[in-house]
């Protein structure tokens, strides 16, 4: 089986070598690059979320995975803040809070951040909790959540598990055997597919019934689930998570087996192994190959130059600038392209917003309409205090979830129109490069990779906690007026507010994503231009180098062409080296 963990910590010291041998050589544009991809190898992990409605067991089947009782569990719905549980070679618990200090607590004191008895409403401001655990399971790159459950009473906790969905990569989805698919449990998992790359579901407490009850329980569910999400072929896994944790805690074999536990741990195993632990590393691999050529193509090219008269090495130079006046040219274009499609991605914006703006207004004066008239019987001064709280809450939930189907979607749009812009830069720097290598005889493969802007992660950046410019309660009403005037004043002043309260949102929501968009097409714009003017002084400046060198002397010259071959000695073992973890990898299941 594939040792994640030890296969990512050779990849990361053989691209730590190539680090330091453009160190040594003293490139220094390609060590971004690196520390980039050092970095995303070393942070990658994925995220696969238990989910599910308020007590299915969630937190319950993540103890018993663990074989432990690690996170809280209750009869009442319990958990309230996301709970992270990834790989650490001893349990450590990190409290993360919403101002971004953290605290590093017993676990025994998870209950009293993790839980709505310890933390109610989430008052202690928790963002989110991080517990390290040694687990071989973890160890393969996989963070395990739990998350609070869904449709209960406390809506912060819906609210929470929603805020985390476009972090997921693939979910575990908790039904139980006590209560069959409900609308609302439907709802939810239609949300989870949007983000989920692989969903497995889960049919909790079958200790509860009899093997034919399962059976029927089970059938119900796929059948359910097959004609709601349109999927062809599902499979449902029987379990109960509480006689699993009883089963490892008492280390009864048996009774671990009739849990399920172990049928659904080999199906979620063989996905993480083969599927996702093998992209990441084979991707990495990958980019270390490309960063081996990237440095092999610069030292052949010196070595080749310093090789090559000086007479003939001018006349190549003068070649390439040509050809560097061309791509400016071709530079231009590419950028019309990109401003127009980037505009018009902006107008797509604006009309979305107002026809958001358009349905959503009337909705919510319906909705003010509705709650003042059915709470008509409250002192007036309360009618609007709670008329105001209902609403601004309505009001933030509308707009939130009109922000993140619009980011979604812009994501998705700009991640196509950068593809293309990318494929064609790709192409200005093959060119440039290929003919470099025609006219120096040096063997060449493309090794340039333009990250598109998903890729990039360029959209979810700086997405900063939201700060709400909610206005002022409307003024309150003088108390002499006759109730049915009073009643009727304090009505529109609520409306007059509440049209106010929703523009100034909703403009505030719009001009935001328009500046991300505007940002980072602008980064990603300068990103493409830095990668082309990079490619042309790299080799124009290895070129005028050489001709230096070949003036300073034959000494000089011979030991600068040792010095590059070492570098190639080098670099051909790491290349060596990163094929054999690639290798390893391919052919491990
Ligand atoms: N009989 C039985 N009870 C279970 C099983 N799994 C969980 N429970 C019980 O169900 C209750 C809820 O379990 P939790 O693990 O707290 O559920 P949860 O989904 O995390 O709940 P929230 O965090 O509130 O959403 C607890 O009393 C558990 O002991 C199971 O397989 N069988
Ligand atoms: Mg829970």
């Amino acid at each position: 089986m594939l040792d994640f963990e030890k296969a990512k910590e050779q990849l990361i010291q053989c691209i730590k070598e190539v680090k330091k041998i453009a160190d040594d050589k003293k490139d220094e544009t390609i060590t971004e690059d690196i520390d980039y991809e050092l970095d995303k190898l070393s942070k990658n992990r994925f995220n696969l979320a238990v989910v599910g409605q308020f007590k299915r067991g969630k937190s319950t089947f993540i103890n018993a995975m663990l074989g432990e009782k690690i996170v809280p569990t209750a009869v009442v719905p319990l958990t309230s803040v996301v709970t992270v549980i990834k790989y650490g070679p001893t349990l450590k618990v990190t409290v993360n809070f919403l101002d971004g200090s953290e605290e590093v607590i017993p676990v025994k004191e998870l209950d009293k951040y993790a839980t709505e008895k310890g933390n109610p409403g989430n008052e202690k401001k928790v963002k989110e909790i991080v517990v390290e655990y040694p687990s071989e399971f973890l160890k393969k790159g996989v963070n395990l959540i739990d998350t609070p459950g869904v449709g209960s009473v406390y809506q912060h906790n819906t609210d929470a598990t929603y805020h985390f969905l476009p972090k997921l990569d693939a979910a575990i989805f908790l039904f139980t055997i006590d209560s069959p698919v409900s609308q609302n449990e439907y709802e939810f998992l239609k949300d989870v597919k949007e983000h989920a790359v692989r969903i497995f579901f889960v049919l909790n407490k079958i200790d509860y019934t009899e093997e034919n009850d399962v059976k029927e329980a089970l059938d119900f569910a796929t059948g359910i689930l097959k004609e709601k999400l349109g999927y062809e072929e599902i499979k449902i896994f029987p379990l109960s998570a509480k006689m699993a944790l009883e089963a490892k805690e008492t280390h009864d074999e048996e009774k671990l087996r009739l849990s399920g536990l172990p049928e659904f741990l080999s199906k979620l195993d063989e996905f993480i192994t083969r599927d996702k632990g093998k992209a990441l590393l084979l991707s990495s691999c990958n980019s270390a190959l490309r960063f081996i050529s990237r440095l092999r193509f610069d030292i052949e090219l010196e070595t080749s130059a310093i090789r090559t008269p000086v007479e003939e090495l001018e006349k190549n130079i003068d070649v390439l600038k040509k050809k560097i006046e061309e791509i400016e040219v071709e530079k231009k274009d590419v950028v019309l392209i990109f401003e127009g499609e980037s505009k018009e991605l902006l107008a797509q914006l604006n009309s979305e917003y107002e026809k958001f703006k358009n349905s959503e207004y009337r909705k919510l004066e319906a909705a003010l309409e509705e709650y003042f008239r059915s709470n008509a019987a409250l002192p007036l001064k309360e009618l609007i205090e709670k008329t105001r709280e209902y609403i601004t809450g309505k009001t933030l939930e509308a707009i939130d979830s009109w922000k993140e189907g619009e980011l979604k979607r812009l994501a998705e749009a700009s991640a196509r129109i950068t593809g293309r812009l990318g494929e064609k830069v790709e192409k200005i720097i093959t060119g440039l490069q290929q003919l470099t290598a025609n006219m120096f005889h040096i063997k060449y493969e493309s090794f340039i990779r333009i990250e598109n802007f998903k890729e990039a992660g360029y959209f979810y950046y700086n997405m900063e906690p939201e700060k709400n410019y909610l206005l002022p309660t409307p003024l309150a009403i003088a108390p002499f007026l006759p109730r049915f005037i009073a009643g009727k004043m304090a009505f529109n002043n609520l409306k007059n507010w509440l049209q106010q309260q929703f523009d100034r949102q909703c403009g505030r929501v719009r001009y935001d994503i328009a500046q991300r968009m505007e940002k980072t097409f602008k980064e990603y714009y300068n990103y493409l231009d830095n990668k082309i003017t990079e490619t042309a002084a790299t080799i124009m400046g290895l070129l005028k180098e050489a001709i230096c060198l070949k003036k300073s002397g034959e000494d000089r010259v011979k030991a600068k062409l040792e010095e590059l071959e070492g570098f190639l000695e080098r670099l051909n073992e790491v290349e060596s080296n990163v094929i054999r973890v690639k290798d390893h990898v391919e052919r491990t299941a």
